[in-house]
């Protein structure tokens, strides 16, 4: 065991893991005092029992978030006086960055430093730029009418549900929660029960940096649970959810049968990474090839796990795609030199070794990988496996692995590169490496993506708005487009007396 490890494990023995609610102010068990299992990927052991909160819990949180946004605790605020405390969450947030990568590499088996590197900082960035940004959205002066005097105004929506996943838990959690409460709404964030740790944390912290009681609650437990039931409820006036197309619509559905309250969903997808023969650093597009699939051991929504290579430069690239991954070891996540951990959970585990099975029955060329690694730490490793040779009509060319699984595609010119990448019902991330200014150009218009990047991955940050075409899902995170999406437009108009026609 490294120094670095040993540490770490002892900081981790230190802290008392968060397992309650938060709910109007207050760390409270389920009601009805049920719990579940909260189990590490590092190993498999128990890490807490944690509440499991269900509709009745649910009905109490949603009941103490109408009543801090009726009594206007939080929206009544000056803008000024809600970003100082925003900004002071932030702020705390920060100073505690280490107890919360903590927690979060422990939850989620993801490695130490990227959630220290990488997770909490663009948490702390969320907070910190829905801060900046809510004295910032104007509302609109309609055209002039001289007997009138019309204008549309933001008004936040009331409460907001939020259903967030485990990949990046805290990360997800104030994409959401950020633009939320800068716009005025009350919110009920129900984490994913792989990985509620980090959520009851900031909550706590929320309370600590004077967000009114109520105004920010978490309820950990069940999806079929206390996240049915929030969906459900009659008096949540949104959802805002990040995860599986499968609950993408049955959340849909529950708006149906509830309040038809609004739902954004941002899926997941089946994102195409494209070199060309002129692709300007075949260095950096084989690190990216590598990188852009394997980081977080591949349970990332803009994942690019089809890499469409030219056929003209497919076995070099892939040679050198596979010697940047062969690189890449599984290690603990709480060893501060790993870059590649474990898998969430045993679940998630068993499904990318079975897209590995199905690969293999259906011809791909293993190249690298395949199978479970580390197997006796009791903890969910997959190698980092890469597949040429795939089909596009093959099982993994279509269909979401969220593991550390690369499929390779050949191409032999650009339009069957466009056609192969948007074959697909996903649209969430798509990308193209050339030299060419016009094919990049071209690129960005022929792929269906709500992101697309040249020559680069996942290059965007708070300030670009964030979300799918297609089945990917609708509604963005990110940038001052979330806040409008807590919002509705009021359209008033005052008649002037005396003012003409
Ligand atoms: O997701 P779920 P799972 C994809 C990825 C992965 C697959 C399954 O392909 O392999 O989904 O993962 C809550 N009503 N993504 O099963 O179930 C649940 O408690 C209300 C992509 O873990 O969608 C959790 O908080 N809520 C994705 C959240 O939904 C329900 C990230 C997400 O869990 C519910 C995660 C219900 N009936 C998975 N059932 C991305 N876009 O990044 C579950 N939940």
């Amino acid at each position: 065991m490294t120094q670095g490890l040993a540490e770490n494990l002892a900081k981790i023995a230190a802290l008392t893991l968060p397992s309650l609610a938060v709910i109007d102010g207050e760390l409270r068990p389920a009601r009805a005092g049920g719990t579940f299992a909260n189990i590490s990927p590092r190993d498999g052991s128990l890490l807490a029992d944690v509440a499991a909160g269900d509709a009745a819990d649910v009905d109490i949180a949603v009941a103490a978030a109408r009543r801090a946004f009726d009594d206007g605790r939080w929206r009544n605020l000056t803008a000024k006086a809600k970003k100082k405390i925003l900004h002071r969450l932030a702020d705390l947030m920060a100073a505690h960055a280490e107890e919360l990568a903590l927690l979060e590499a422990i939850d989620t088996g993801k490695p130490i430093r990227d959630a220290a590197a990488v997770d909490v900082p663009l948490a702390c960035d969320s907070v910190r730029y829905y801060a900046e940004a809510l004295d910032k959205l104007y509302g609109e002066v309609g055209p002039h009418h001289p007997g009138r005097l019309s204008y549309a105004v933001h008004e936040p929506l009331g409460v907001i549900g939020a259903i967030v996943p485990w990949n990046f838990p805290l990360h997800m959690a104030m994409w959401k929660v950020g633009p939320a409460l800068a716009m005025g709404n009350s919110v009920v964030l129900k984490p994913a029960e792989q990985s509620p740790m980090t959520a009851i944390r900031v909550a706590e912290l929320a309370l600590e940096a004077g967000v009114p009681a109520g105004v920010f609650n978490v309820v950990p437990g069940l999806g079929e649970t206390a996240g049915k039931a929030l969906a459900l409820h009659m008096d949540v006036d949104m959802i805002a959810f990040t995860g599986s197309g499968v609950v993408g619509r049955l959340l849909m559905q529950y708006s149906g049968q509830s309040n038809l309250k609004r739902v954004s969903l941002e899926l997941g997808g089946k994102s195409p990474q494209i070199v060309f023969p002129d692709c300007p650093d075949m260095a950096a597009a084989a690190r990216s090839a590598a990188w852009s699939v394997f980081y977080n051991q591949g349970q990332v929504c803009t994942a690019a796990s089809r890499l469409l290579v030219h056929e003209s430069i497919r076995e070099a690239f892939v040679a050198e795609v596979v010697k940047v991954a062969s690189r890449i070891e599984a290690g603990d996540p709480l060893d501060p030199a790993t870059r590649f951990g474990a898998m969430v959970s045993e679940r998630q585990m068993e499904t990318a070794l079975r897209y590995i099975g199905t690969a293999r029955a259906e011809g791909a060329d293993l190249r690298l990988g395949g199978g479970r690694v580390r197997d006796e730490t009791g903890g969910f490793y997959v190698a980092p496996t890469i597949f040429d040779r795939v089909t596009q009509d093959a099982t993994l060319a279509r269909e979401e692995v969220f593991g550390p699984v690369l499929g390779v595609i050949g191409f032999a010119d650009e339009a069957e590169a466009y056609r192969i990448a948007n074959d697909t019902v996903y649209g969430l991330a798509a990308g193209v490496w050339t030299a060419d200014l016009d094919r990049g150009m071209r690129a960005t218009r022929a792929l269906h993506a709500g992101q697309v990047w040249v020559n680069g991955w996942d290059a965007d940050d708070i300030t670009m708005p964030f979300g799918g075409f297609k089945q990917s899902g609708f509604g963005r995170d990110r940038s001052l487009h979330a806040m409008e999406k807590y919002a509705d437009l009021k359209a008033v108009s005052f008649t002037i007396r005396g003012g003409g026609a």
